[in-house]
This record gives C-alpha cells, structure tokens and sequence, in this order.
C-alpha cells in the first residue's frame, strides 16, 4: 500500500448536527474512542472522514450553515469531513430498516427479531452507492479507504463497479454470526460478495473471522489459505486476494485511567460513597438494546437476593440505561420490561436505609460515568451477544485501586481477551449468574488485586491505538 492519505467512512460522522428549531441547528463533536484513536493518524496522514451528520433532508440546512457547522466540529484537526444527508426514506430503509432490523438482530443471533423486507435491500445498496460516489470523487489513487460497520457493507462491491483500485478495508464492530444463522438471511451471498470486494477484512474475533470463513466456504464455495502467522488468512477472490484477520477494538487507556484519578471525578465518586456507605455497588452501563441481556441480569440479581440473604443491605446494583432507539417499538416495549423488573425487585426486597436496585435512565456526562466506574465494585457485564464491548474495558481503566471484580458474559468479545481474569457468565444461565454475584462480593483482596492488575495490563497494552496501528499495518500488507 502507498503512503497516501487515509479516507473513513462510517455510517455517522464525528459529530452530530441536530435541528433545534426552525432556525436553528446544533453541532455537538464527537468524543468516542473511534474518533480519539483516528485524530492522530488522520491529522498525520491528512484525510477525510465520510458520514451521516444525522440530519435529513427534510431539515433543510443550507449549504452555508452546513458548512459552517462542519468547520467548527473538526476546527484545526488537519483532516476534512464529507456529510452524506440521507432523505427521510433512506433514514427509515437503510439505516433503521436494513441496518437495524436485518443485521443487527441477525448477526447478534437473534433471526426471530428481523424484518426481511426487499424494498430495505434495494435502499441500502442505494445509499451503499452514494457513499461509493462520494468516495469516488474525493479518493486519489494513493489514499487508503477504511469502511467501518454493518451500514456500510457493499461499499467496496460499488467503488469496484467504478473501476476503484485504491486498498479497501473493512471493519466489523458487531459480532459475525455462525453458518446456521447466517443462512437465514435472503441476501446471503451478496453479502459474502461485497465484503469479499476488500482487501482487508477485520473482526473482533477469532470468533467472527471463523464464523465468516465458514459462511465463505460453505456458501460460496471459496478456498481460504492459512498463512504463517496465526491471525491472517487469505481468500483468493478471482484475481485479488482477500486478507482476513481479527483485531478486537479496545479504549483510550490512559484518558480514561487518568480521569478517574482527576479531582473532579475523584469528588464525584466520594458524594457516591457517602450517600451508600458501606455497600458494595455492581455496576450495569448498557445501551437500551436487546441484545444487551439487561432482563436476564435483572432476574439475576433478583435470584442472588433470593438465594444470599447476606446480600441484603450490603449490595446494590446501580443499573444506568443509556437511551437509544427509543421510537421503536421493541425498544419500548423493552423499557418498560426492564422497568417492571426493577419495580418488583425493589418492592420486594427494599428496607428502611438500602434500596437493591438504583435504576438511571439517561445519557451521562464522561465525568458521571467515571465516577460510577470508580466507585463500584463490581462490573455486570452481561450481553446476550456482543462484538467486543467497551464498558468492561473502561471500567477496568478507570479502577485504579485495582480491586474491583468483572463478572462478564461469556458471549462478549471482550471474553476472549479478559474472561481468564474474570468471572465469566452464561447470561441465559439465571442461576449460575446469581452465583457469580455471590462470588464477585465474597471474593478476597488478594484475588481481586491480582485479577484486576492483570485486566488492566492487558487493556493498557492493546489499546485503541495499538488496534487503529495494526490494522493500518495490515491494510500495507502486499
Ligand atoms: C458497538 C458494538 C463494540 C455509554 N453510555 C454513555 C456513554 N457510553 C459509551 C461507553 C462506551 C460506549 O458508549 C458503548 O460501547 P459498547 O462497546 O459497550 O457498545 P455499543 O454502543 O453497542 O458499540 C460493541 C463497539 O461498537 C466498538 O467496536 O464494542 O460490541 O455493539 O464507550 O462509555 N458515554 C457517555 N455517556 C453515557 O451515558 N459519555
């Protein structure tokens, strides 16, 4: 690969622009770990990211304003941002429709839950074929192209179609399915197809890239070559070779290391313990999704309850729902599931001075949150399925008396690199997870230190900027 410039596209753009009324538009940047971990590389390499500012059509920005927004969100950041406005429908079909009632339940093993519907098939390939002209027209020869996520898949089919020769890579943030699975998707070998139109294809996992080799094999009938190293393998795709490799994503360590000890936070997580004293806390942060698991840990904990009266007074689960998707249905009626659970946990069991369950519906400024990772005990961590899942590894950061405890699904990414350290669960498996939160509180000192230390090495040692390196390393791969 040459030494050109690097070109992102993902489905949003780092920042998000929203209409606050009929005059009036916001810009907010973005913060997470993705865009903190590219800034560098972007800002050496130069480069443009590519993405949904998440606006539509229907808001009408001008040209003017839009632009005005978009310089103020990457002001002196060295590189360029390219807005796609998607129209109403292209919101609704590709983003809500293909991407998030089709791959997201599909590929999180939940097929029961997808809406396979053509007329979502047909708009994702079109706004696939917006984001391949927008790249067409801003990408020279030289620049490398790196595609992240579900949204996003048949880009290369479309940049190919357009005679691209640049090196593509992709990135895969969610899990890849196992073959049964994968098969009941009516656009299965379109899909293979596209990813296959890369050159570099990146997984969480072990675990996804054999799943995905396993699809390429059986559904397309392809041969896939091991190499020397144990992570890459090739597939020979006509005349090109396909290089296929797992990279799980991780966070920025030392920010979030460092803001745990900072005065602010450290204020924060003292008001916490002084309002619960002498109680452990576990902690739950999840997105308000289904594939999140939050019922089945809500029963859990419940069960412990039931099982460990020692629990009682002496633990609480602090249960933070960050919204999201809230206008549909499912999400709804999720919420208010996880509502009534929490309801009847806290009617049966709170006594005068110890309420079990503390139940926050809402985003979080970093500060809250680092102050929740601070002073709980104990991580819950327990995804029905999950690519790799990043509120693990920023809890571990921020513990910097390394003593905490990490009960973690066995079904997350982060499992394959942490779950020797922690308390690993089966999230469908009520009983054994009440288990472990006994085990997790009863746990001793020295076992903690030593589990917790460990965590934290690793986690320090392949950080988000050791995955954006490694990938870009292979991506120069010939
Ligand atoms: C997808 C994959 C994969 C959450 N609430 C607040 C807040 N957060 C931040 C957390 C964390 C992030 O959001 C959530 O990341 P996860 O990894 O847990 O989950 P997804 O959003 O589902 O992400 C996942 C990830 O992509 C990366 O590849 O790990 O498997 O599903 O960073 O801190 N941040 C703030 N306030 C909140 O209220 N500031």
């Amino acid at each position: 690969m040459s030494e050109g410039r690097l070109i992102i596209a993902s489905n949003r753009l780092p920042i998000v622009i929203k209409k606050e009324n009929e005059k009036d538009f916001s810009m907010t940047p973005g913060k997470g770990g993705l865009v903190t971990a590219m800034a560098p590389v972007l800002r050496d390499r130069g480069g443009i990211w590519l993405g949904w500012p998440g606006i539509t059509d229907e808001d009408n920005i001008s040209d003017k304003k839009l632009k005005e927004l978009m310089d103020k969100g990457i002001k002196d950041s060295g590189y360029d941002l390219e807005p796609i406005i998607f129209s109403q429908e292209e919101a609704e079909k590709y983003y809500e429709g293909f991407s998030n009632e089709i791959i997201w339940p599909l590929f999180h093993d939940l097929p029961s839950l997808c809406n396979f519907k053509e007329e979502y098939w047909n708009i994702y390939k079109d706004v696939n074929e917006r984001f391949a002209s927008k790249l067409t027209e801003k990408a020279k020869p030289e620049d490398f192209i790196w595609v992240h996520d579900y949204h996003l898949i048949n880009v290369a089919t479309r940049l190919r179609k357009r005679s691209l020769t640049n090196k593509i890579g992709f990135f895969l943030h969610i899990p890849f399915p196992p073959l049964d699975v994968f098969l009941k998707l009516p656009w299965r070998r379109e899909i293979l197809q596209s990813l296959l139109d890369y050159d570099l294809i990146g997984f969480q996992t072990q675990r996804d890239k054999r799943n995905f080799l396993q699809c390429v094999r059986r559904v397309l009938r392809f041969r896939v070559q091991a190499r020397g190293t144990k992570n890459m393998v090739y597939i020979k795709n006509h005349n090109r070779k396909v290089s296929v490799a797992a990279f799980p994503i991780s966070i920025d360590y030392d920010s979030f290391a460092e803001g745990a000890e900072s005065e602010n936070v450290a204020k924060r997580a003292w008001f916490l313990h002084e309002n619960l004293p002498n109680r452990t806390l576990i902690l739950g942060i999840d997105r308000l999704d289904y594939t999140k698991g939050i019922p089945f840990k809500l029963k859990a904990f419940k069960r412990a309850l039931e099982k460990y009266p020692e629990l009682h007074k002496n633990i609480s689960l602090v249960q933070i729902l960050v919204p999201s998707r809230v206008h549909i249905p499912k999400y709804r009626e999720l919420k208010e599931n996880i509502e009534k659970l929490v309801g009847e946990i806290n009617g049966k069991f709170t006594e005068l001075g110890w309420v079990p369950v503390y139940y926050i519906f809402r985003s979080m400024t970093r500060e809250e949150l680092l102050a929740y990772y601070r002073t709980s005990e104990i991580a819950f961590v327990t995804p029905l399925k999950d690519g790799m899942n990043l509120v693990v590894k920023e809890f571990c950061a921020s513990n910097i008396e390394e003593t905490g405890v990490v009960i973690l699904s066995e079904f997350a990414g982060a499992a394959a690199q942490l779950g020797e350290d922690s308390i690993l669960v089966n999230p469908y498996d009520v009983e054994r997870t009440a288990d472990a939160i006994y085990n997790a509180f009863t746990s001793d000192y020295t076992y903690r230190k030593r589990r917790m230390r460990k965590l934290r090495r690793s986690i320090k040692k392949y950080d988000i900027f050791w995955w954006v390196n490694e990938f870009l390393e292979y991506g120069k791969e010939e």
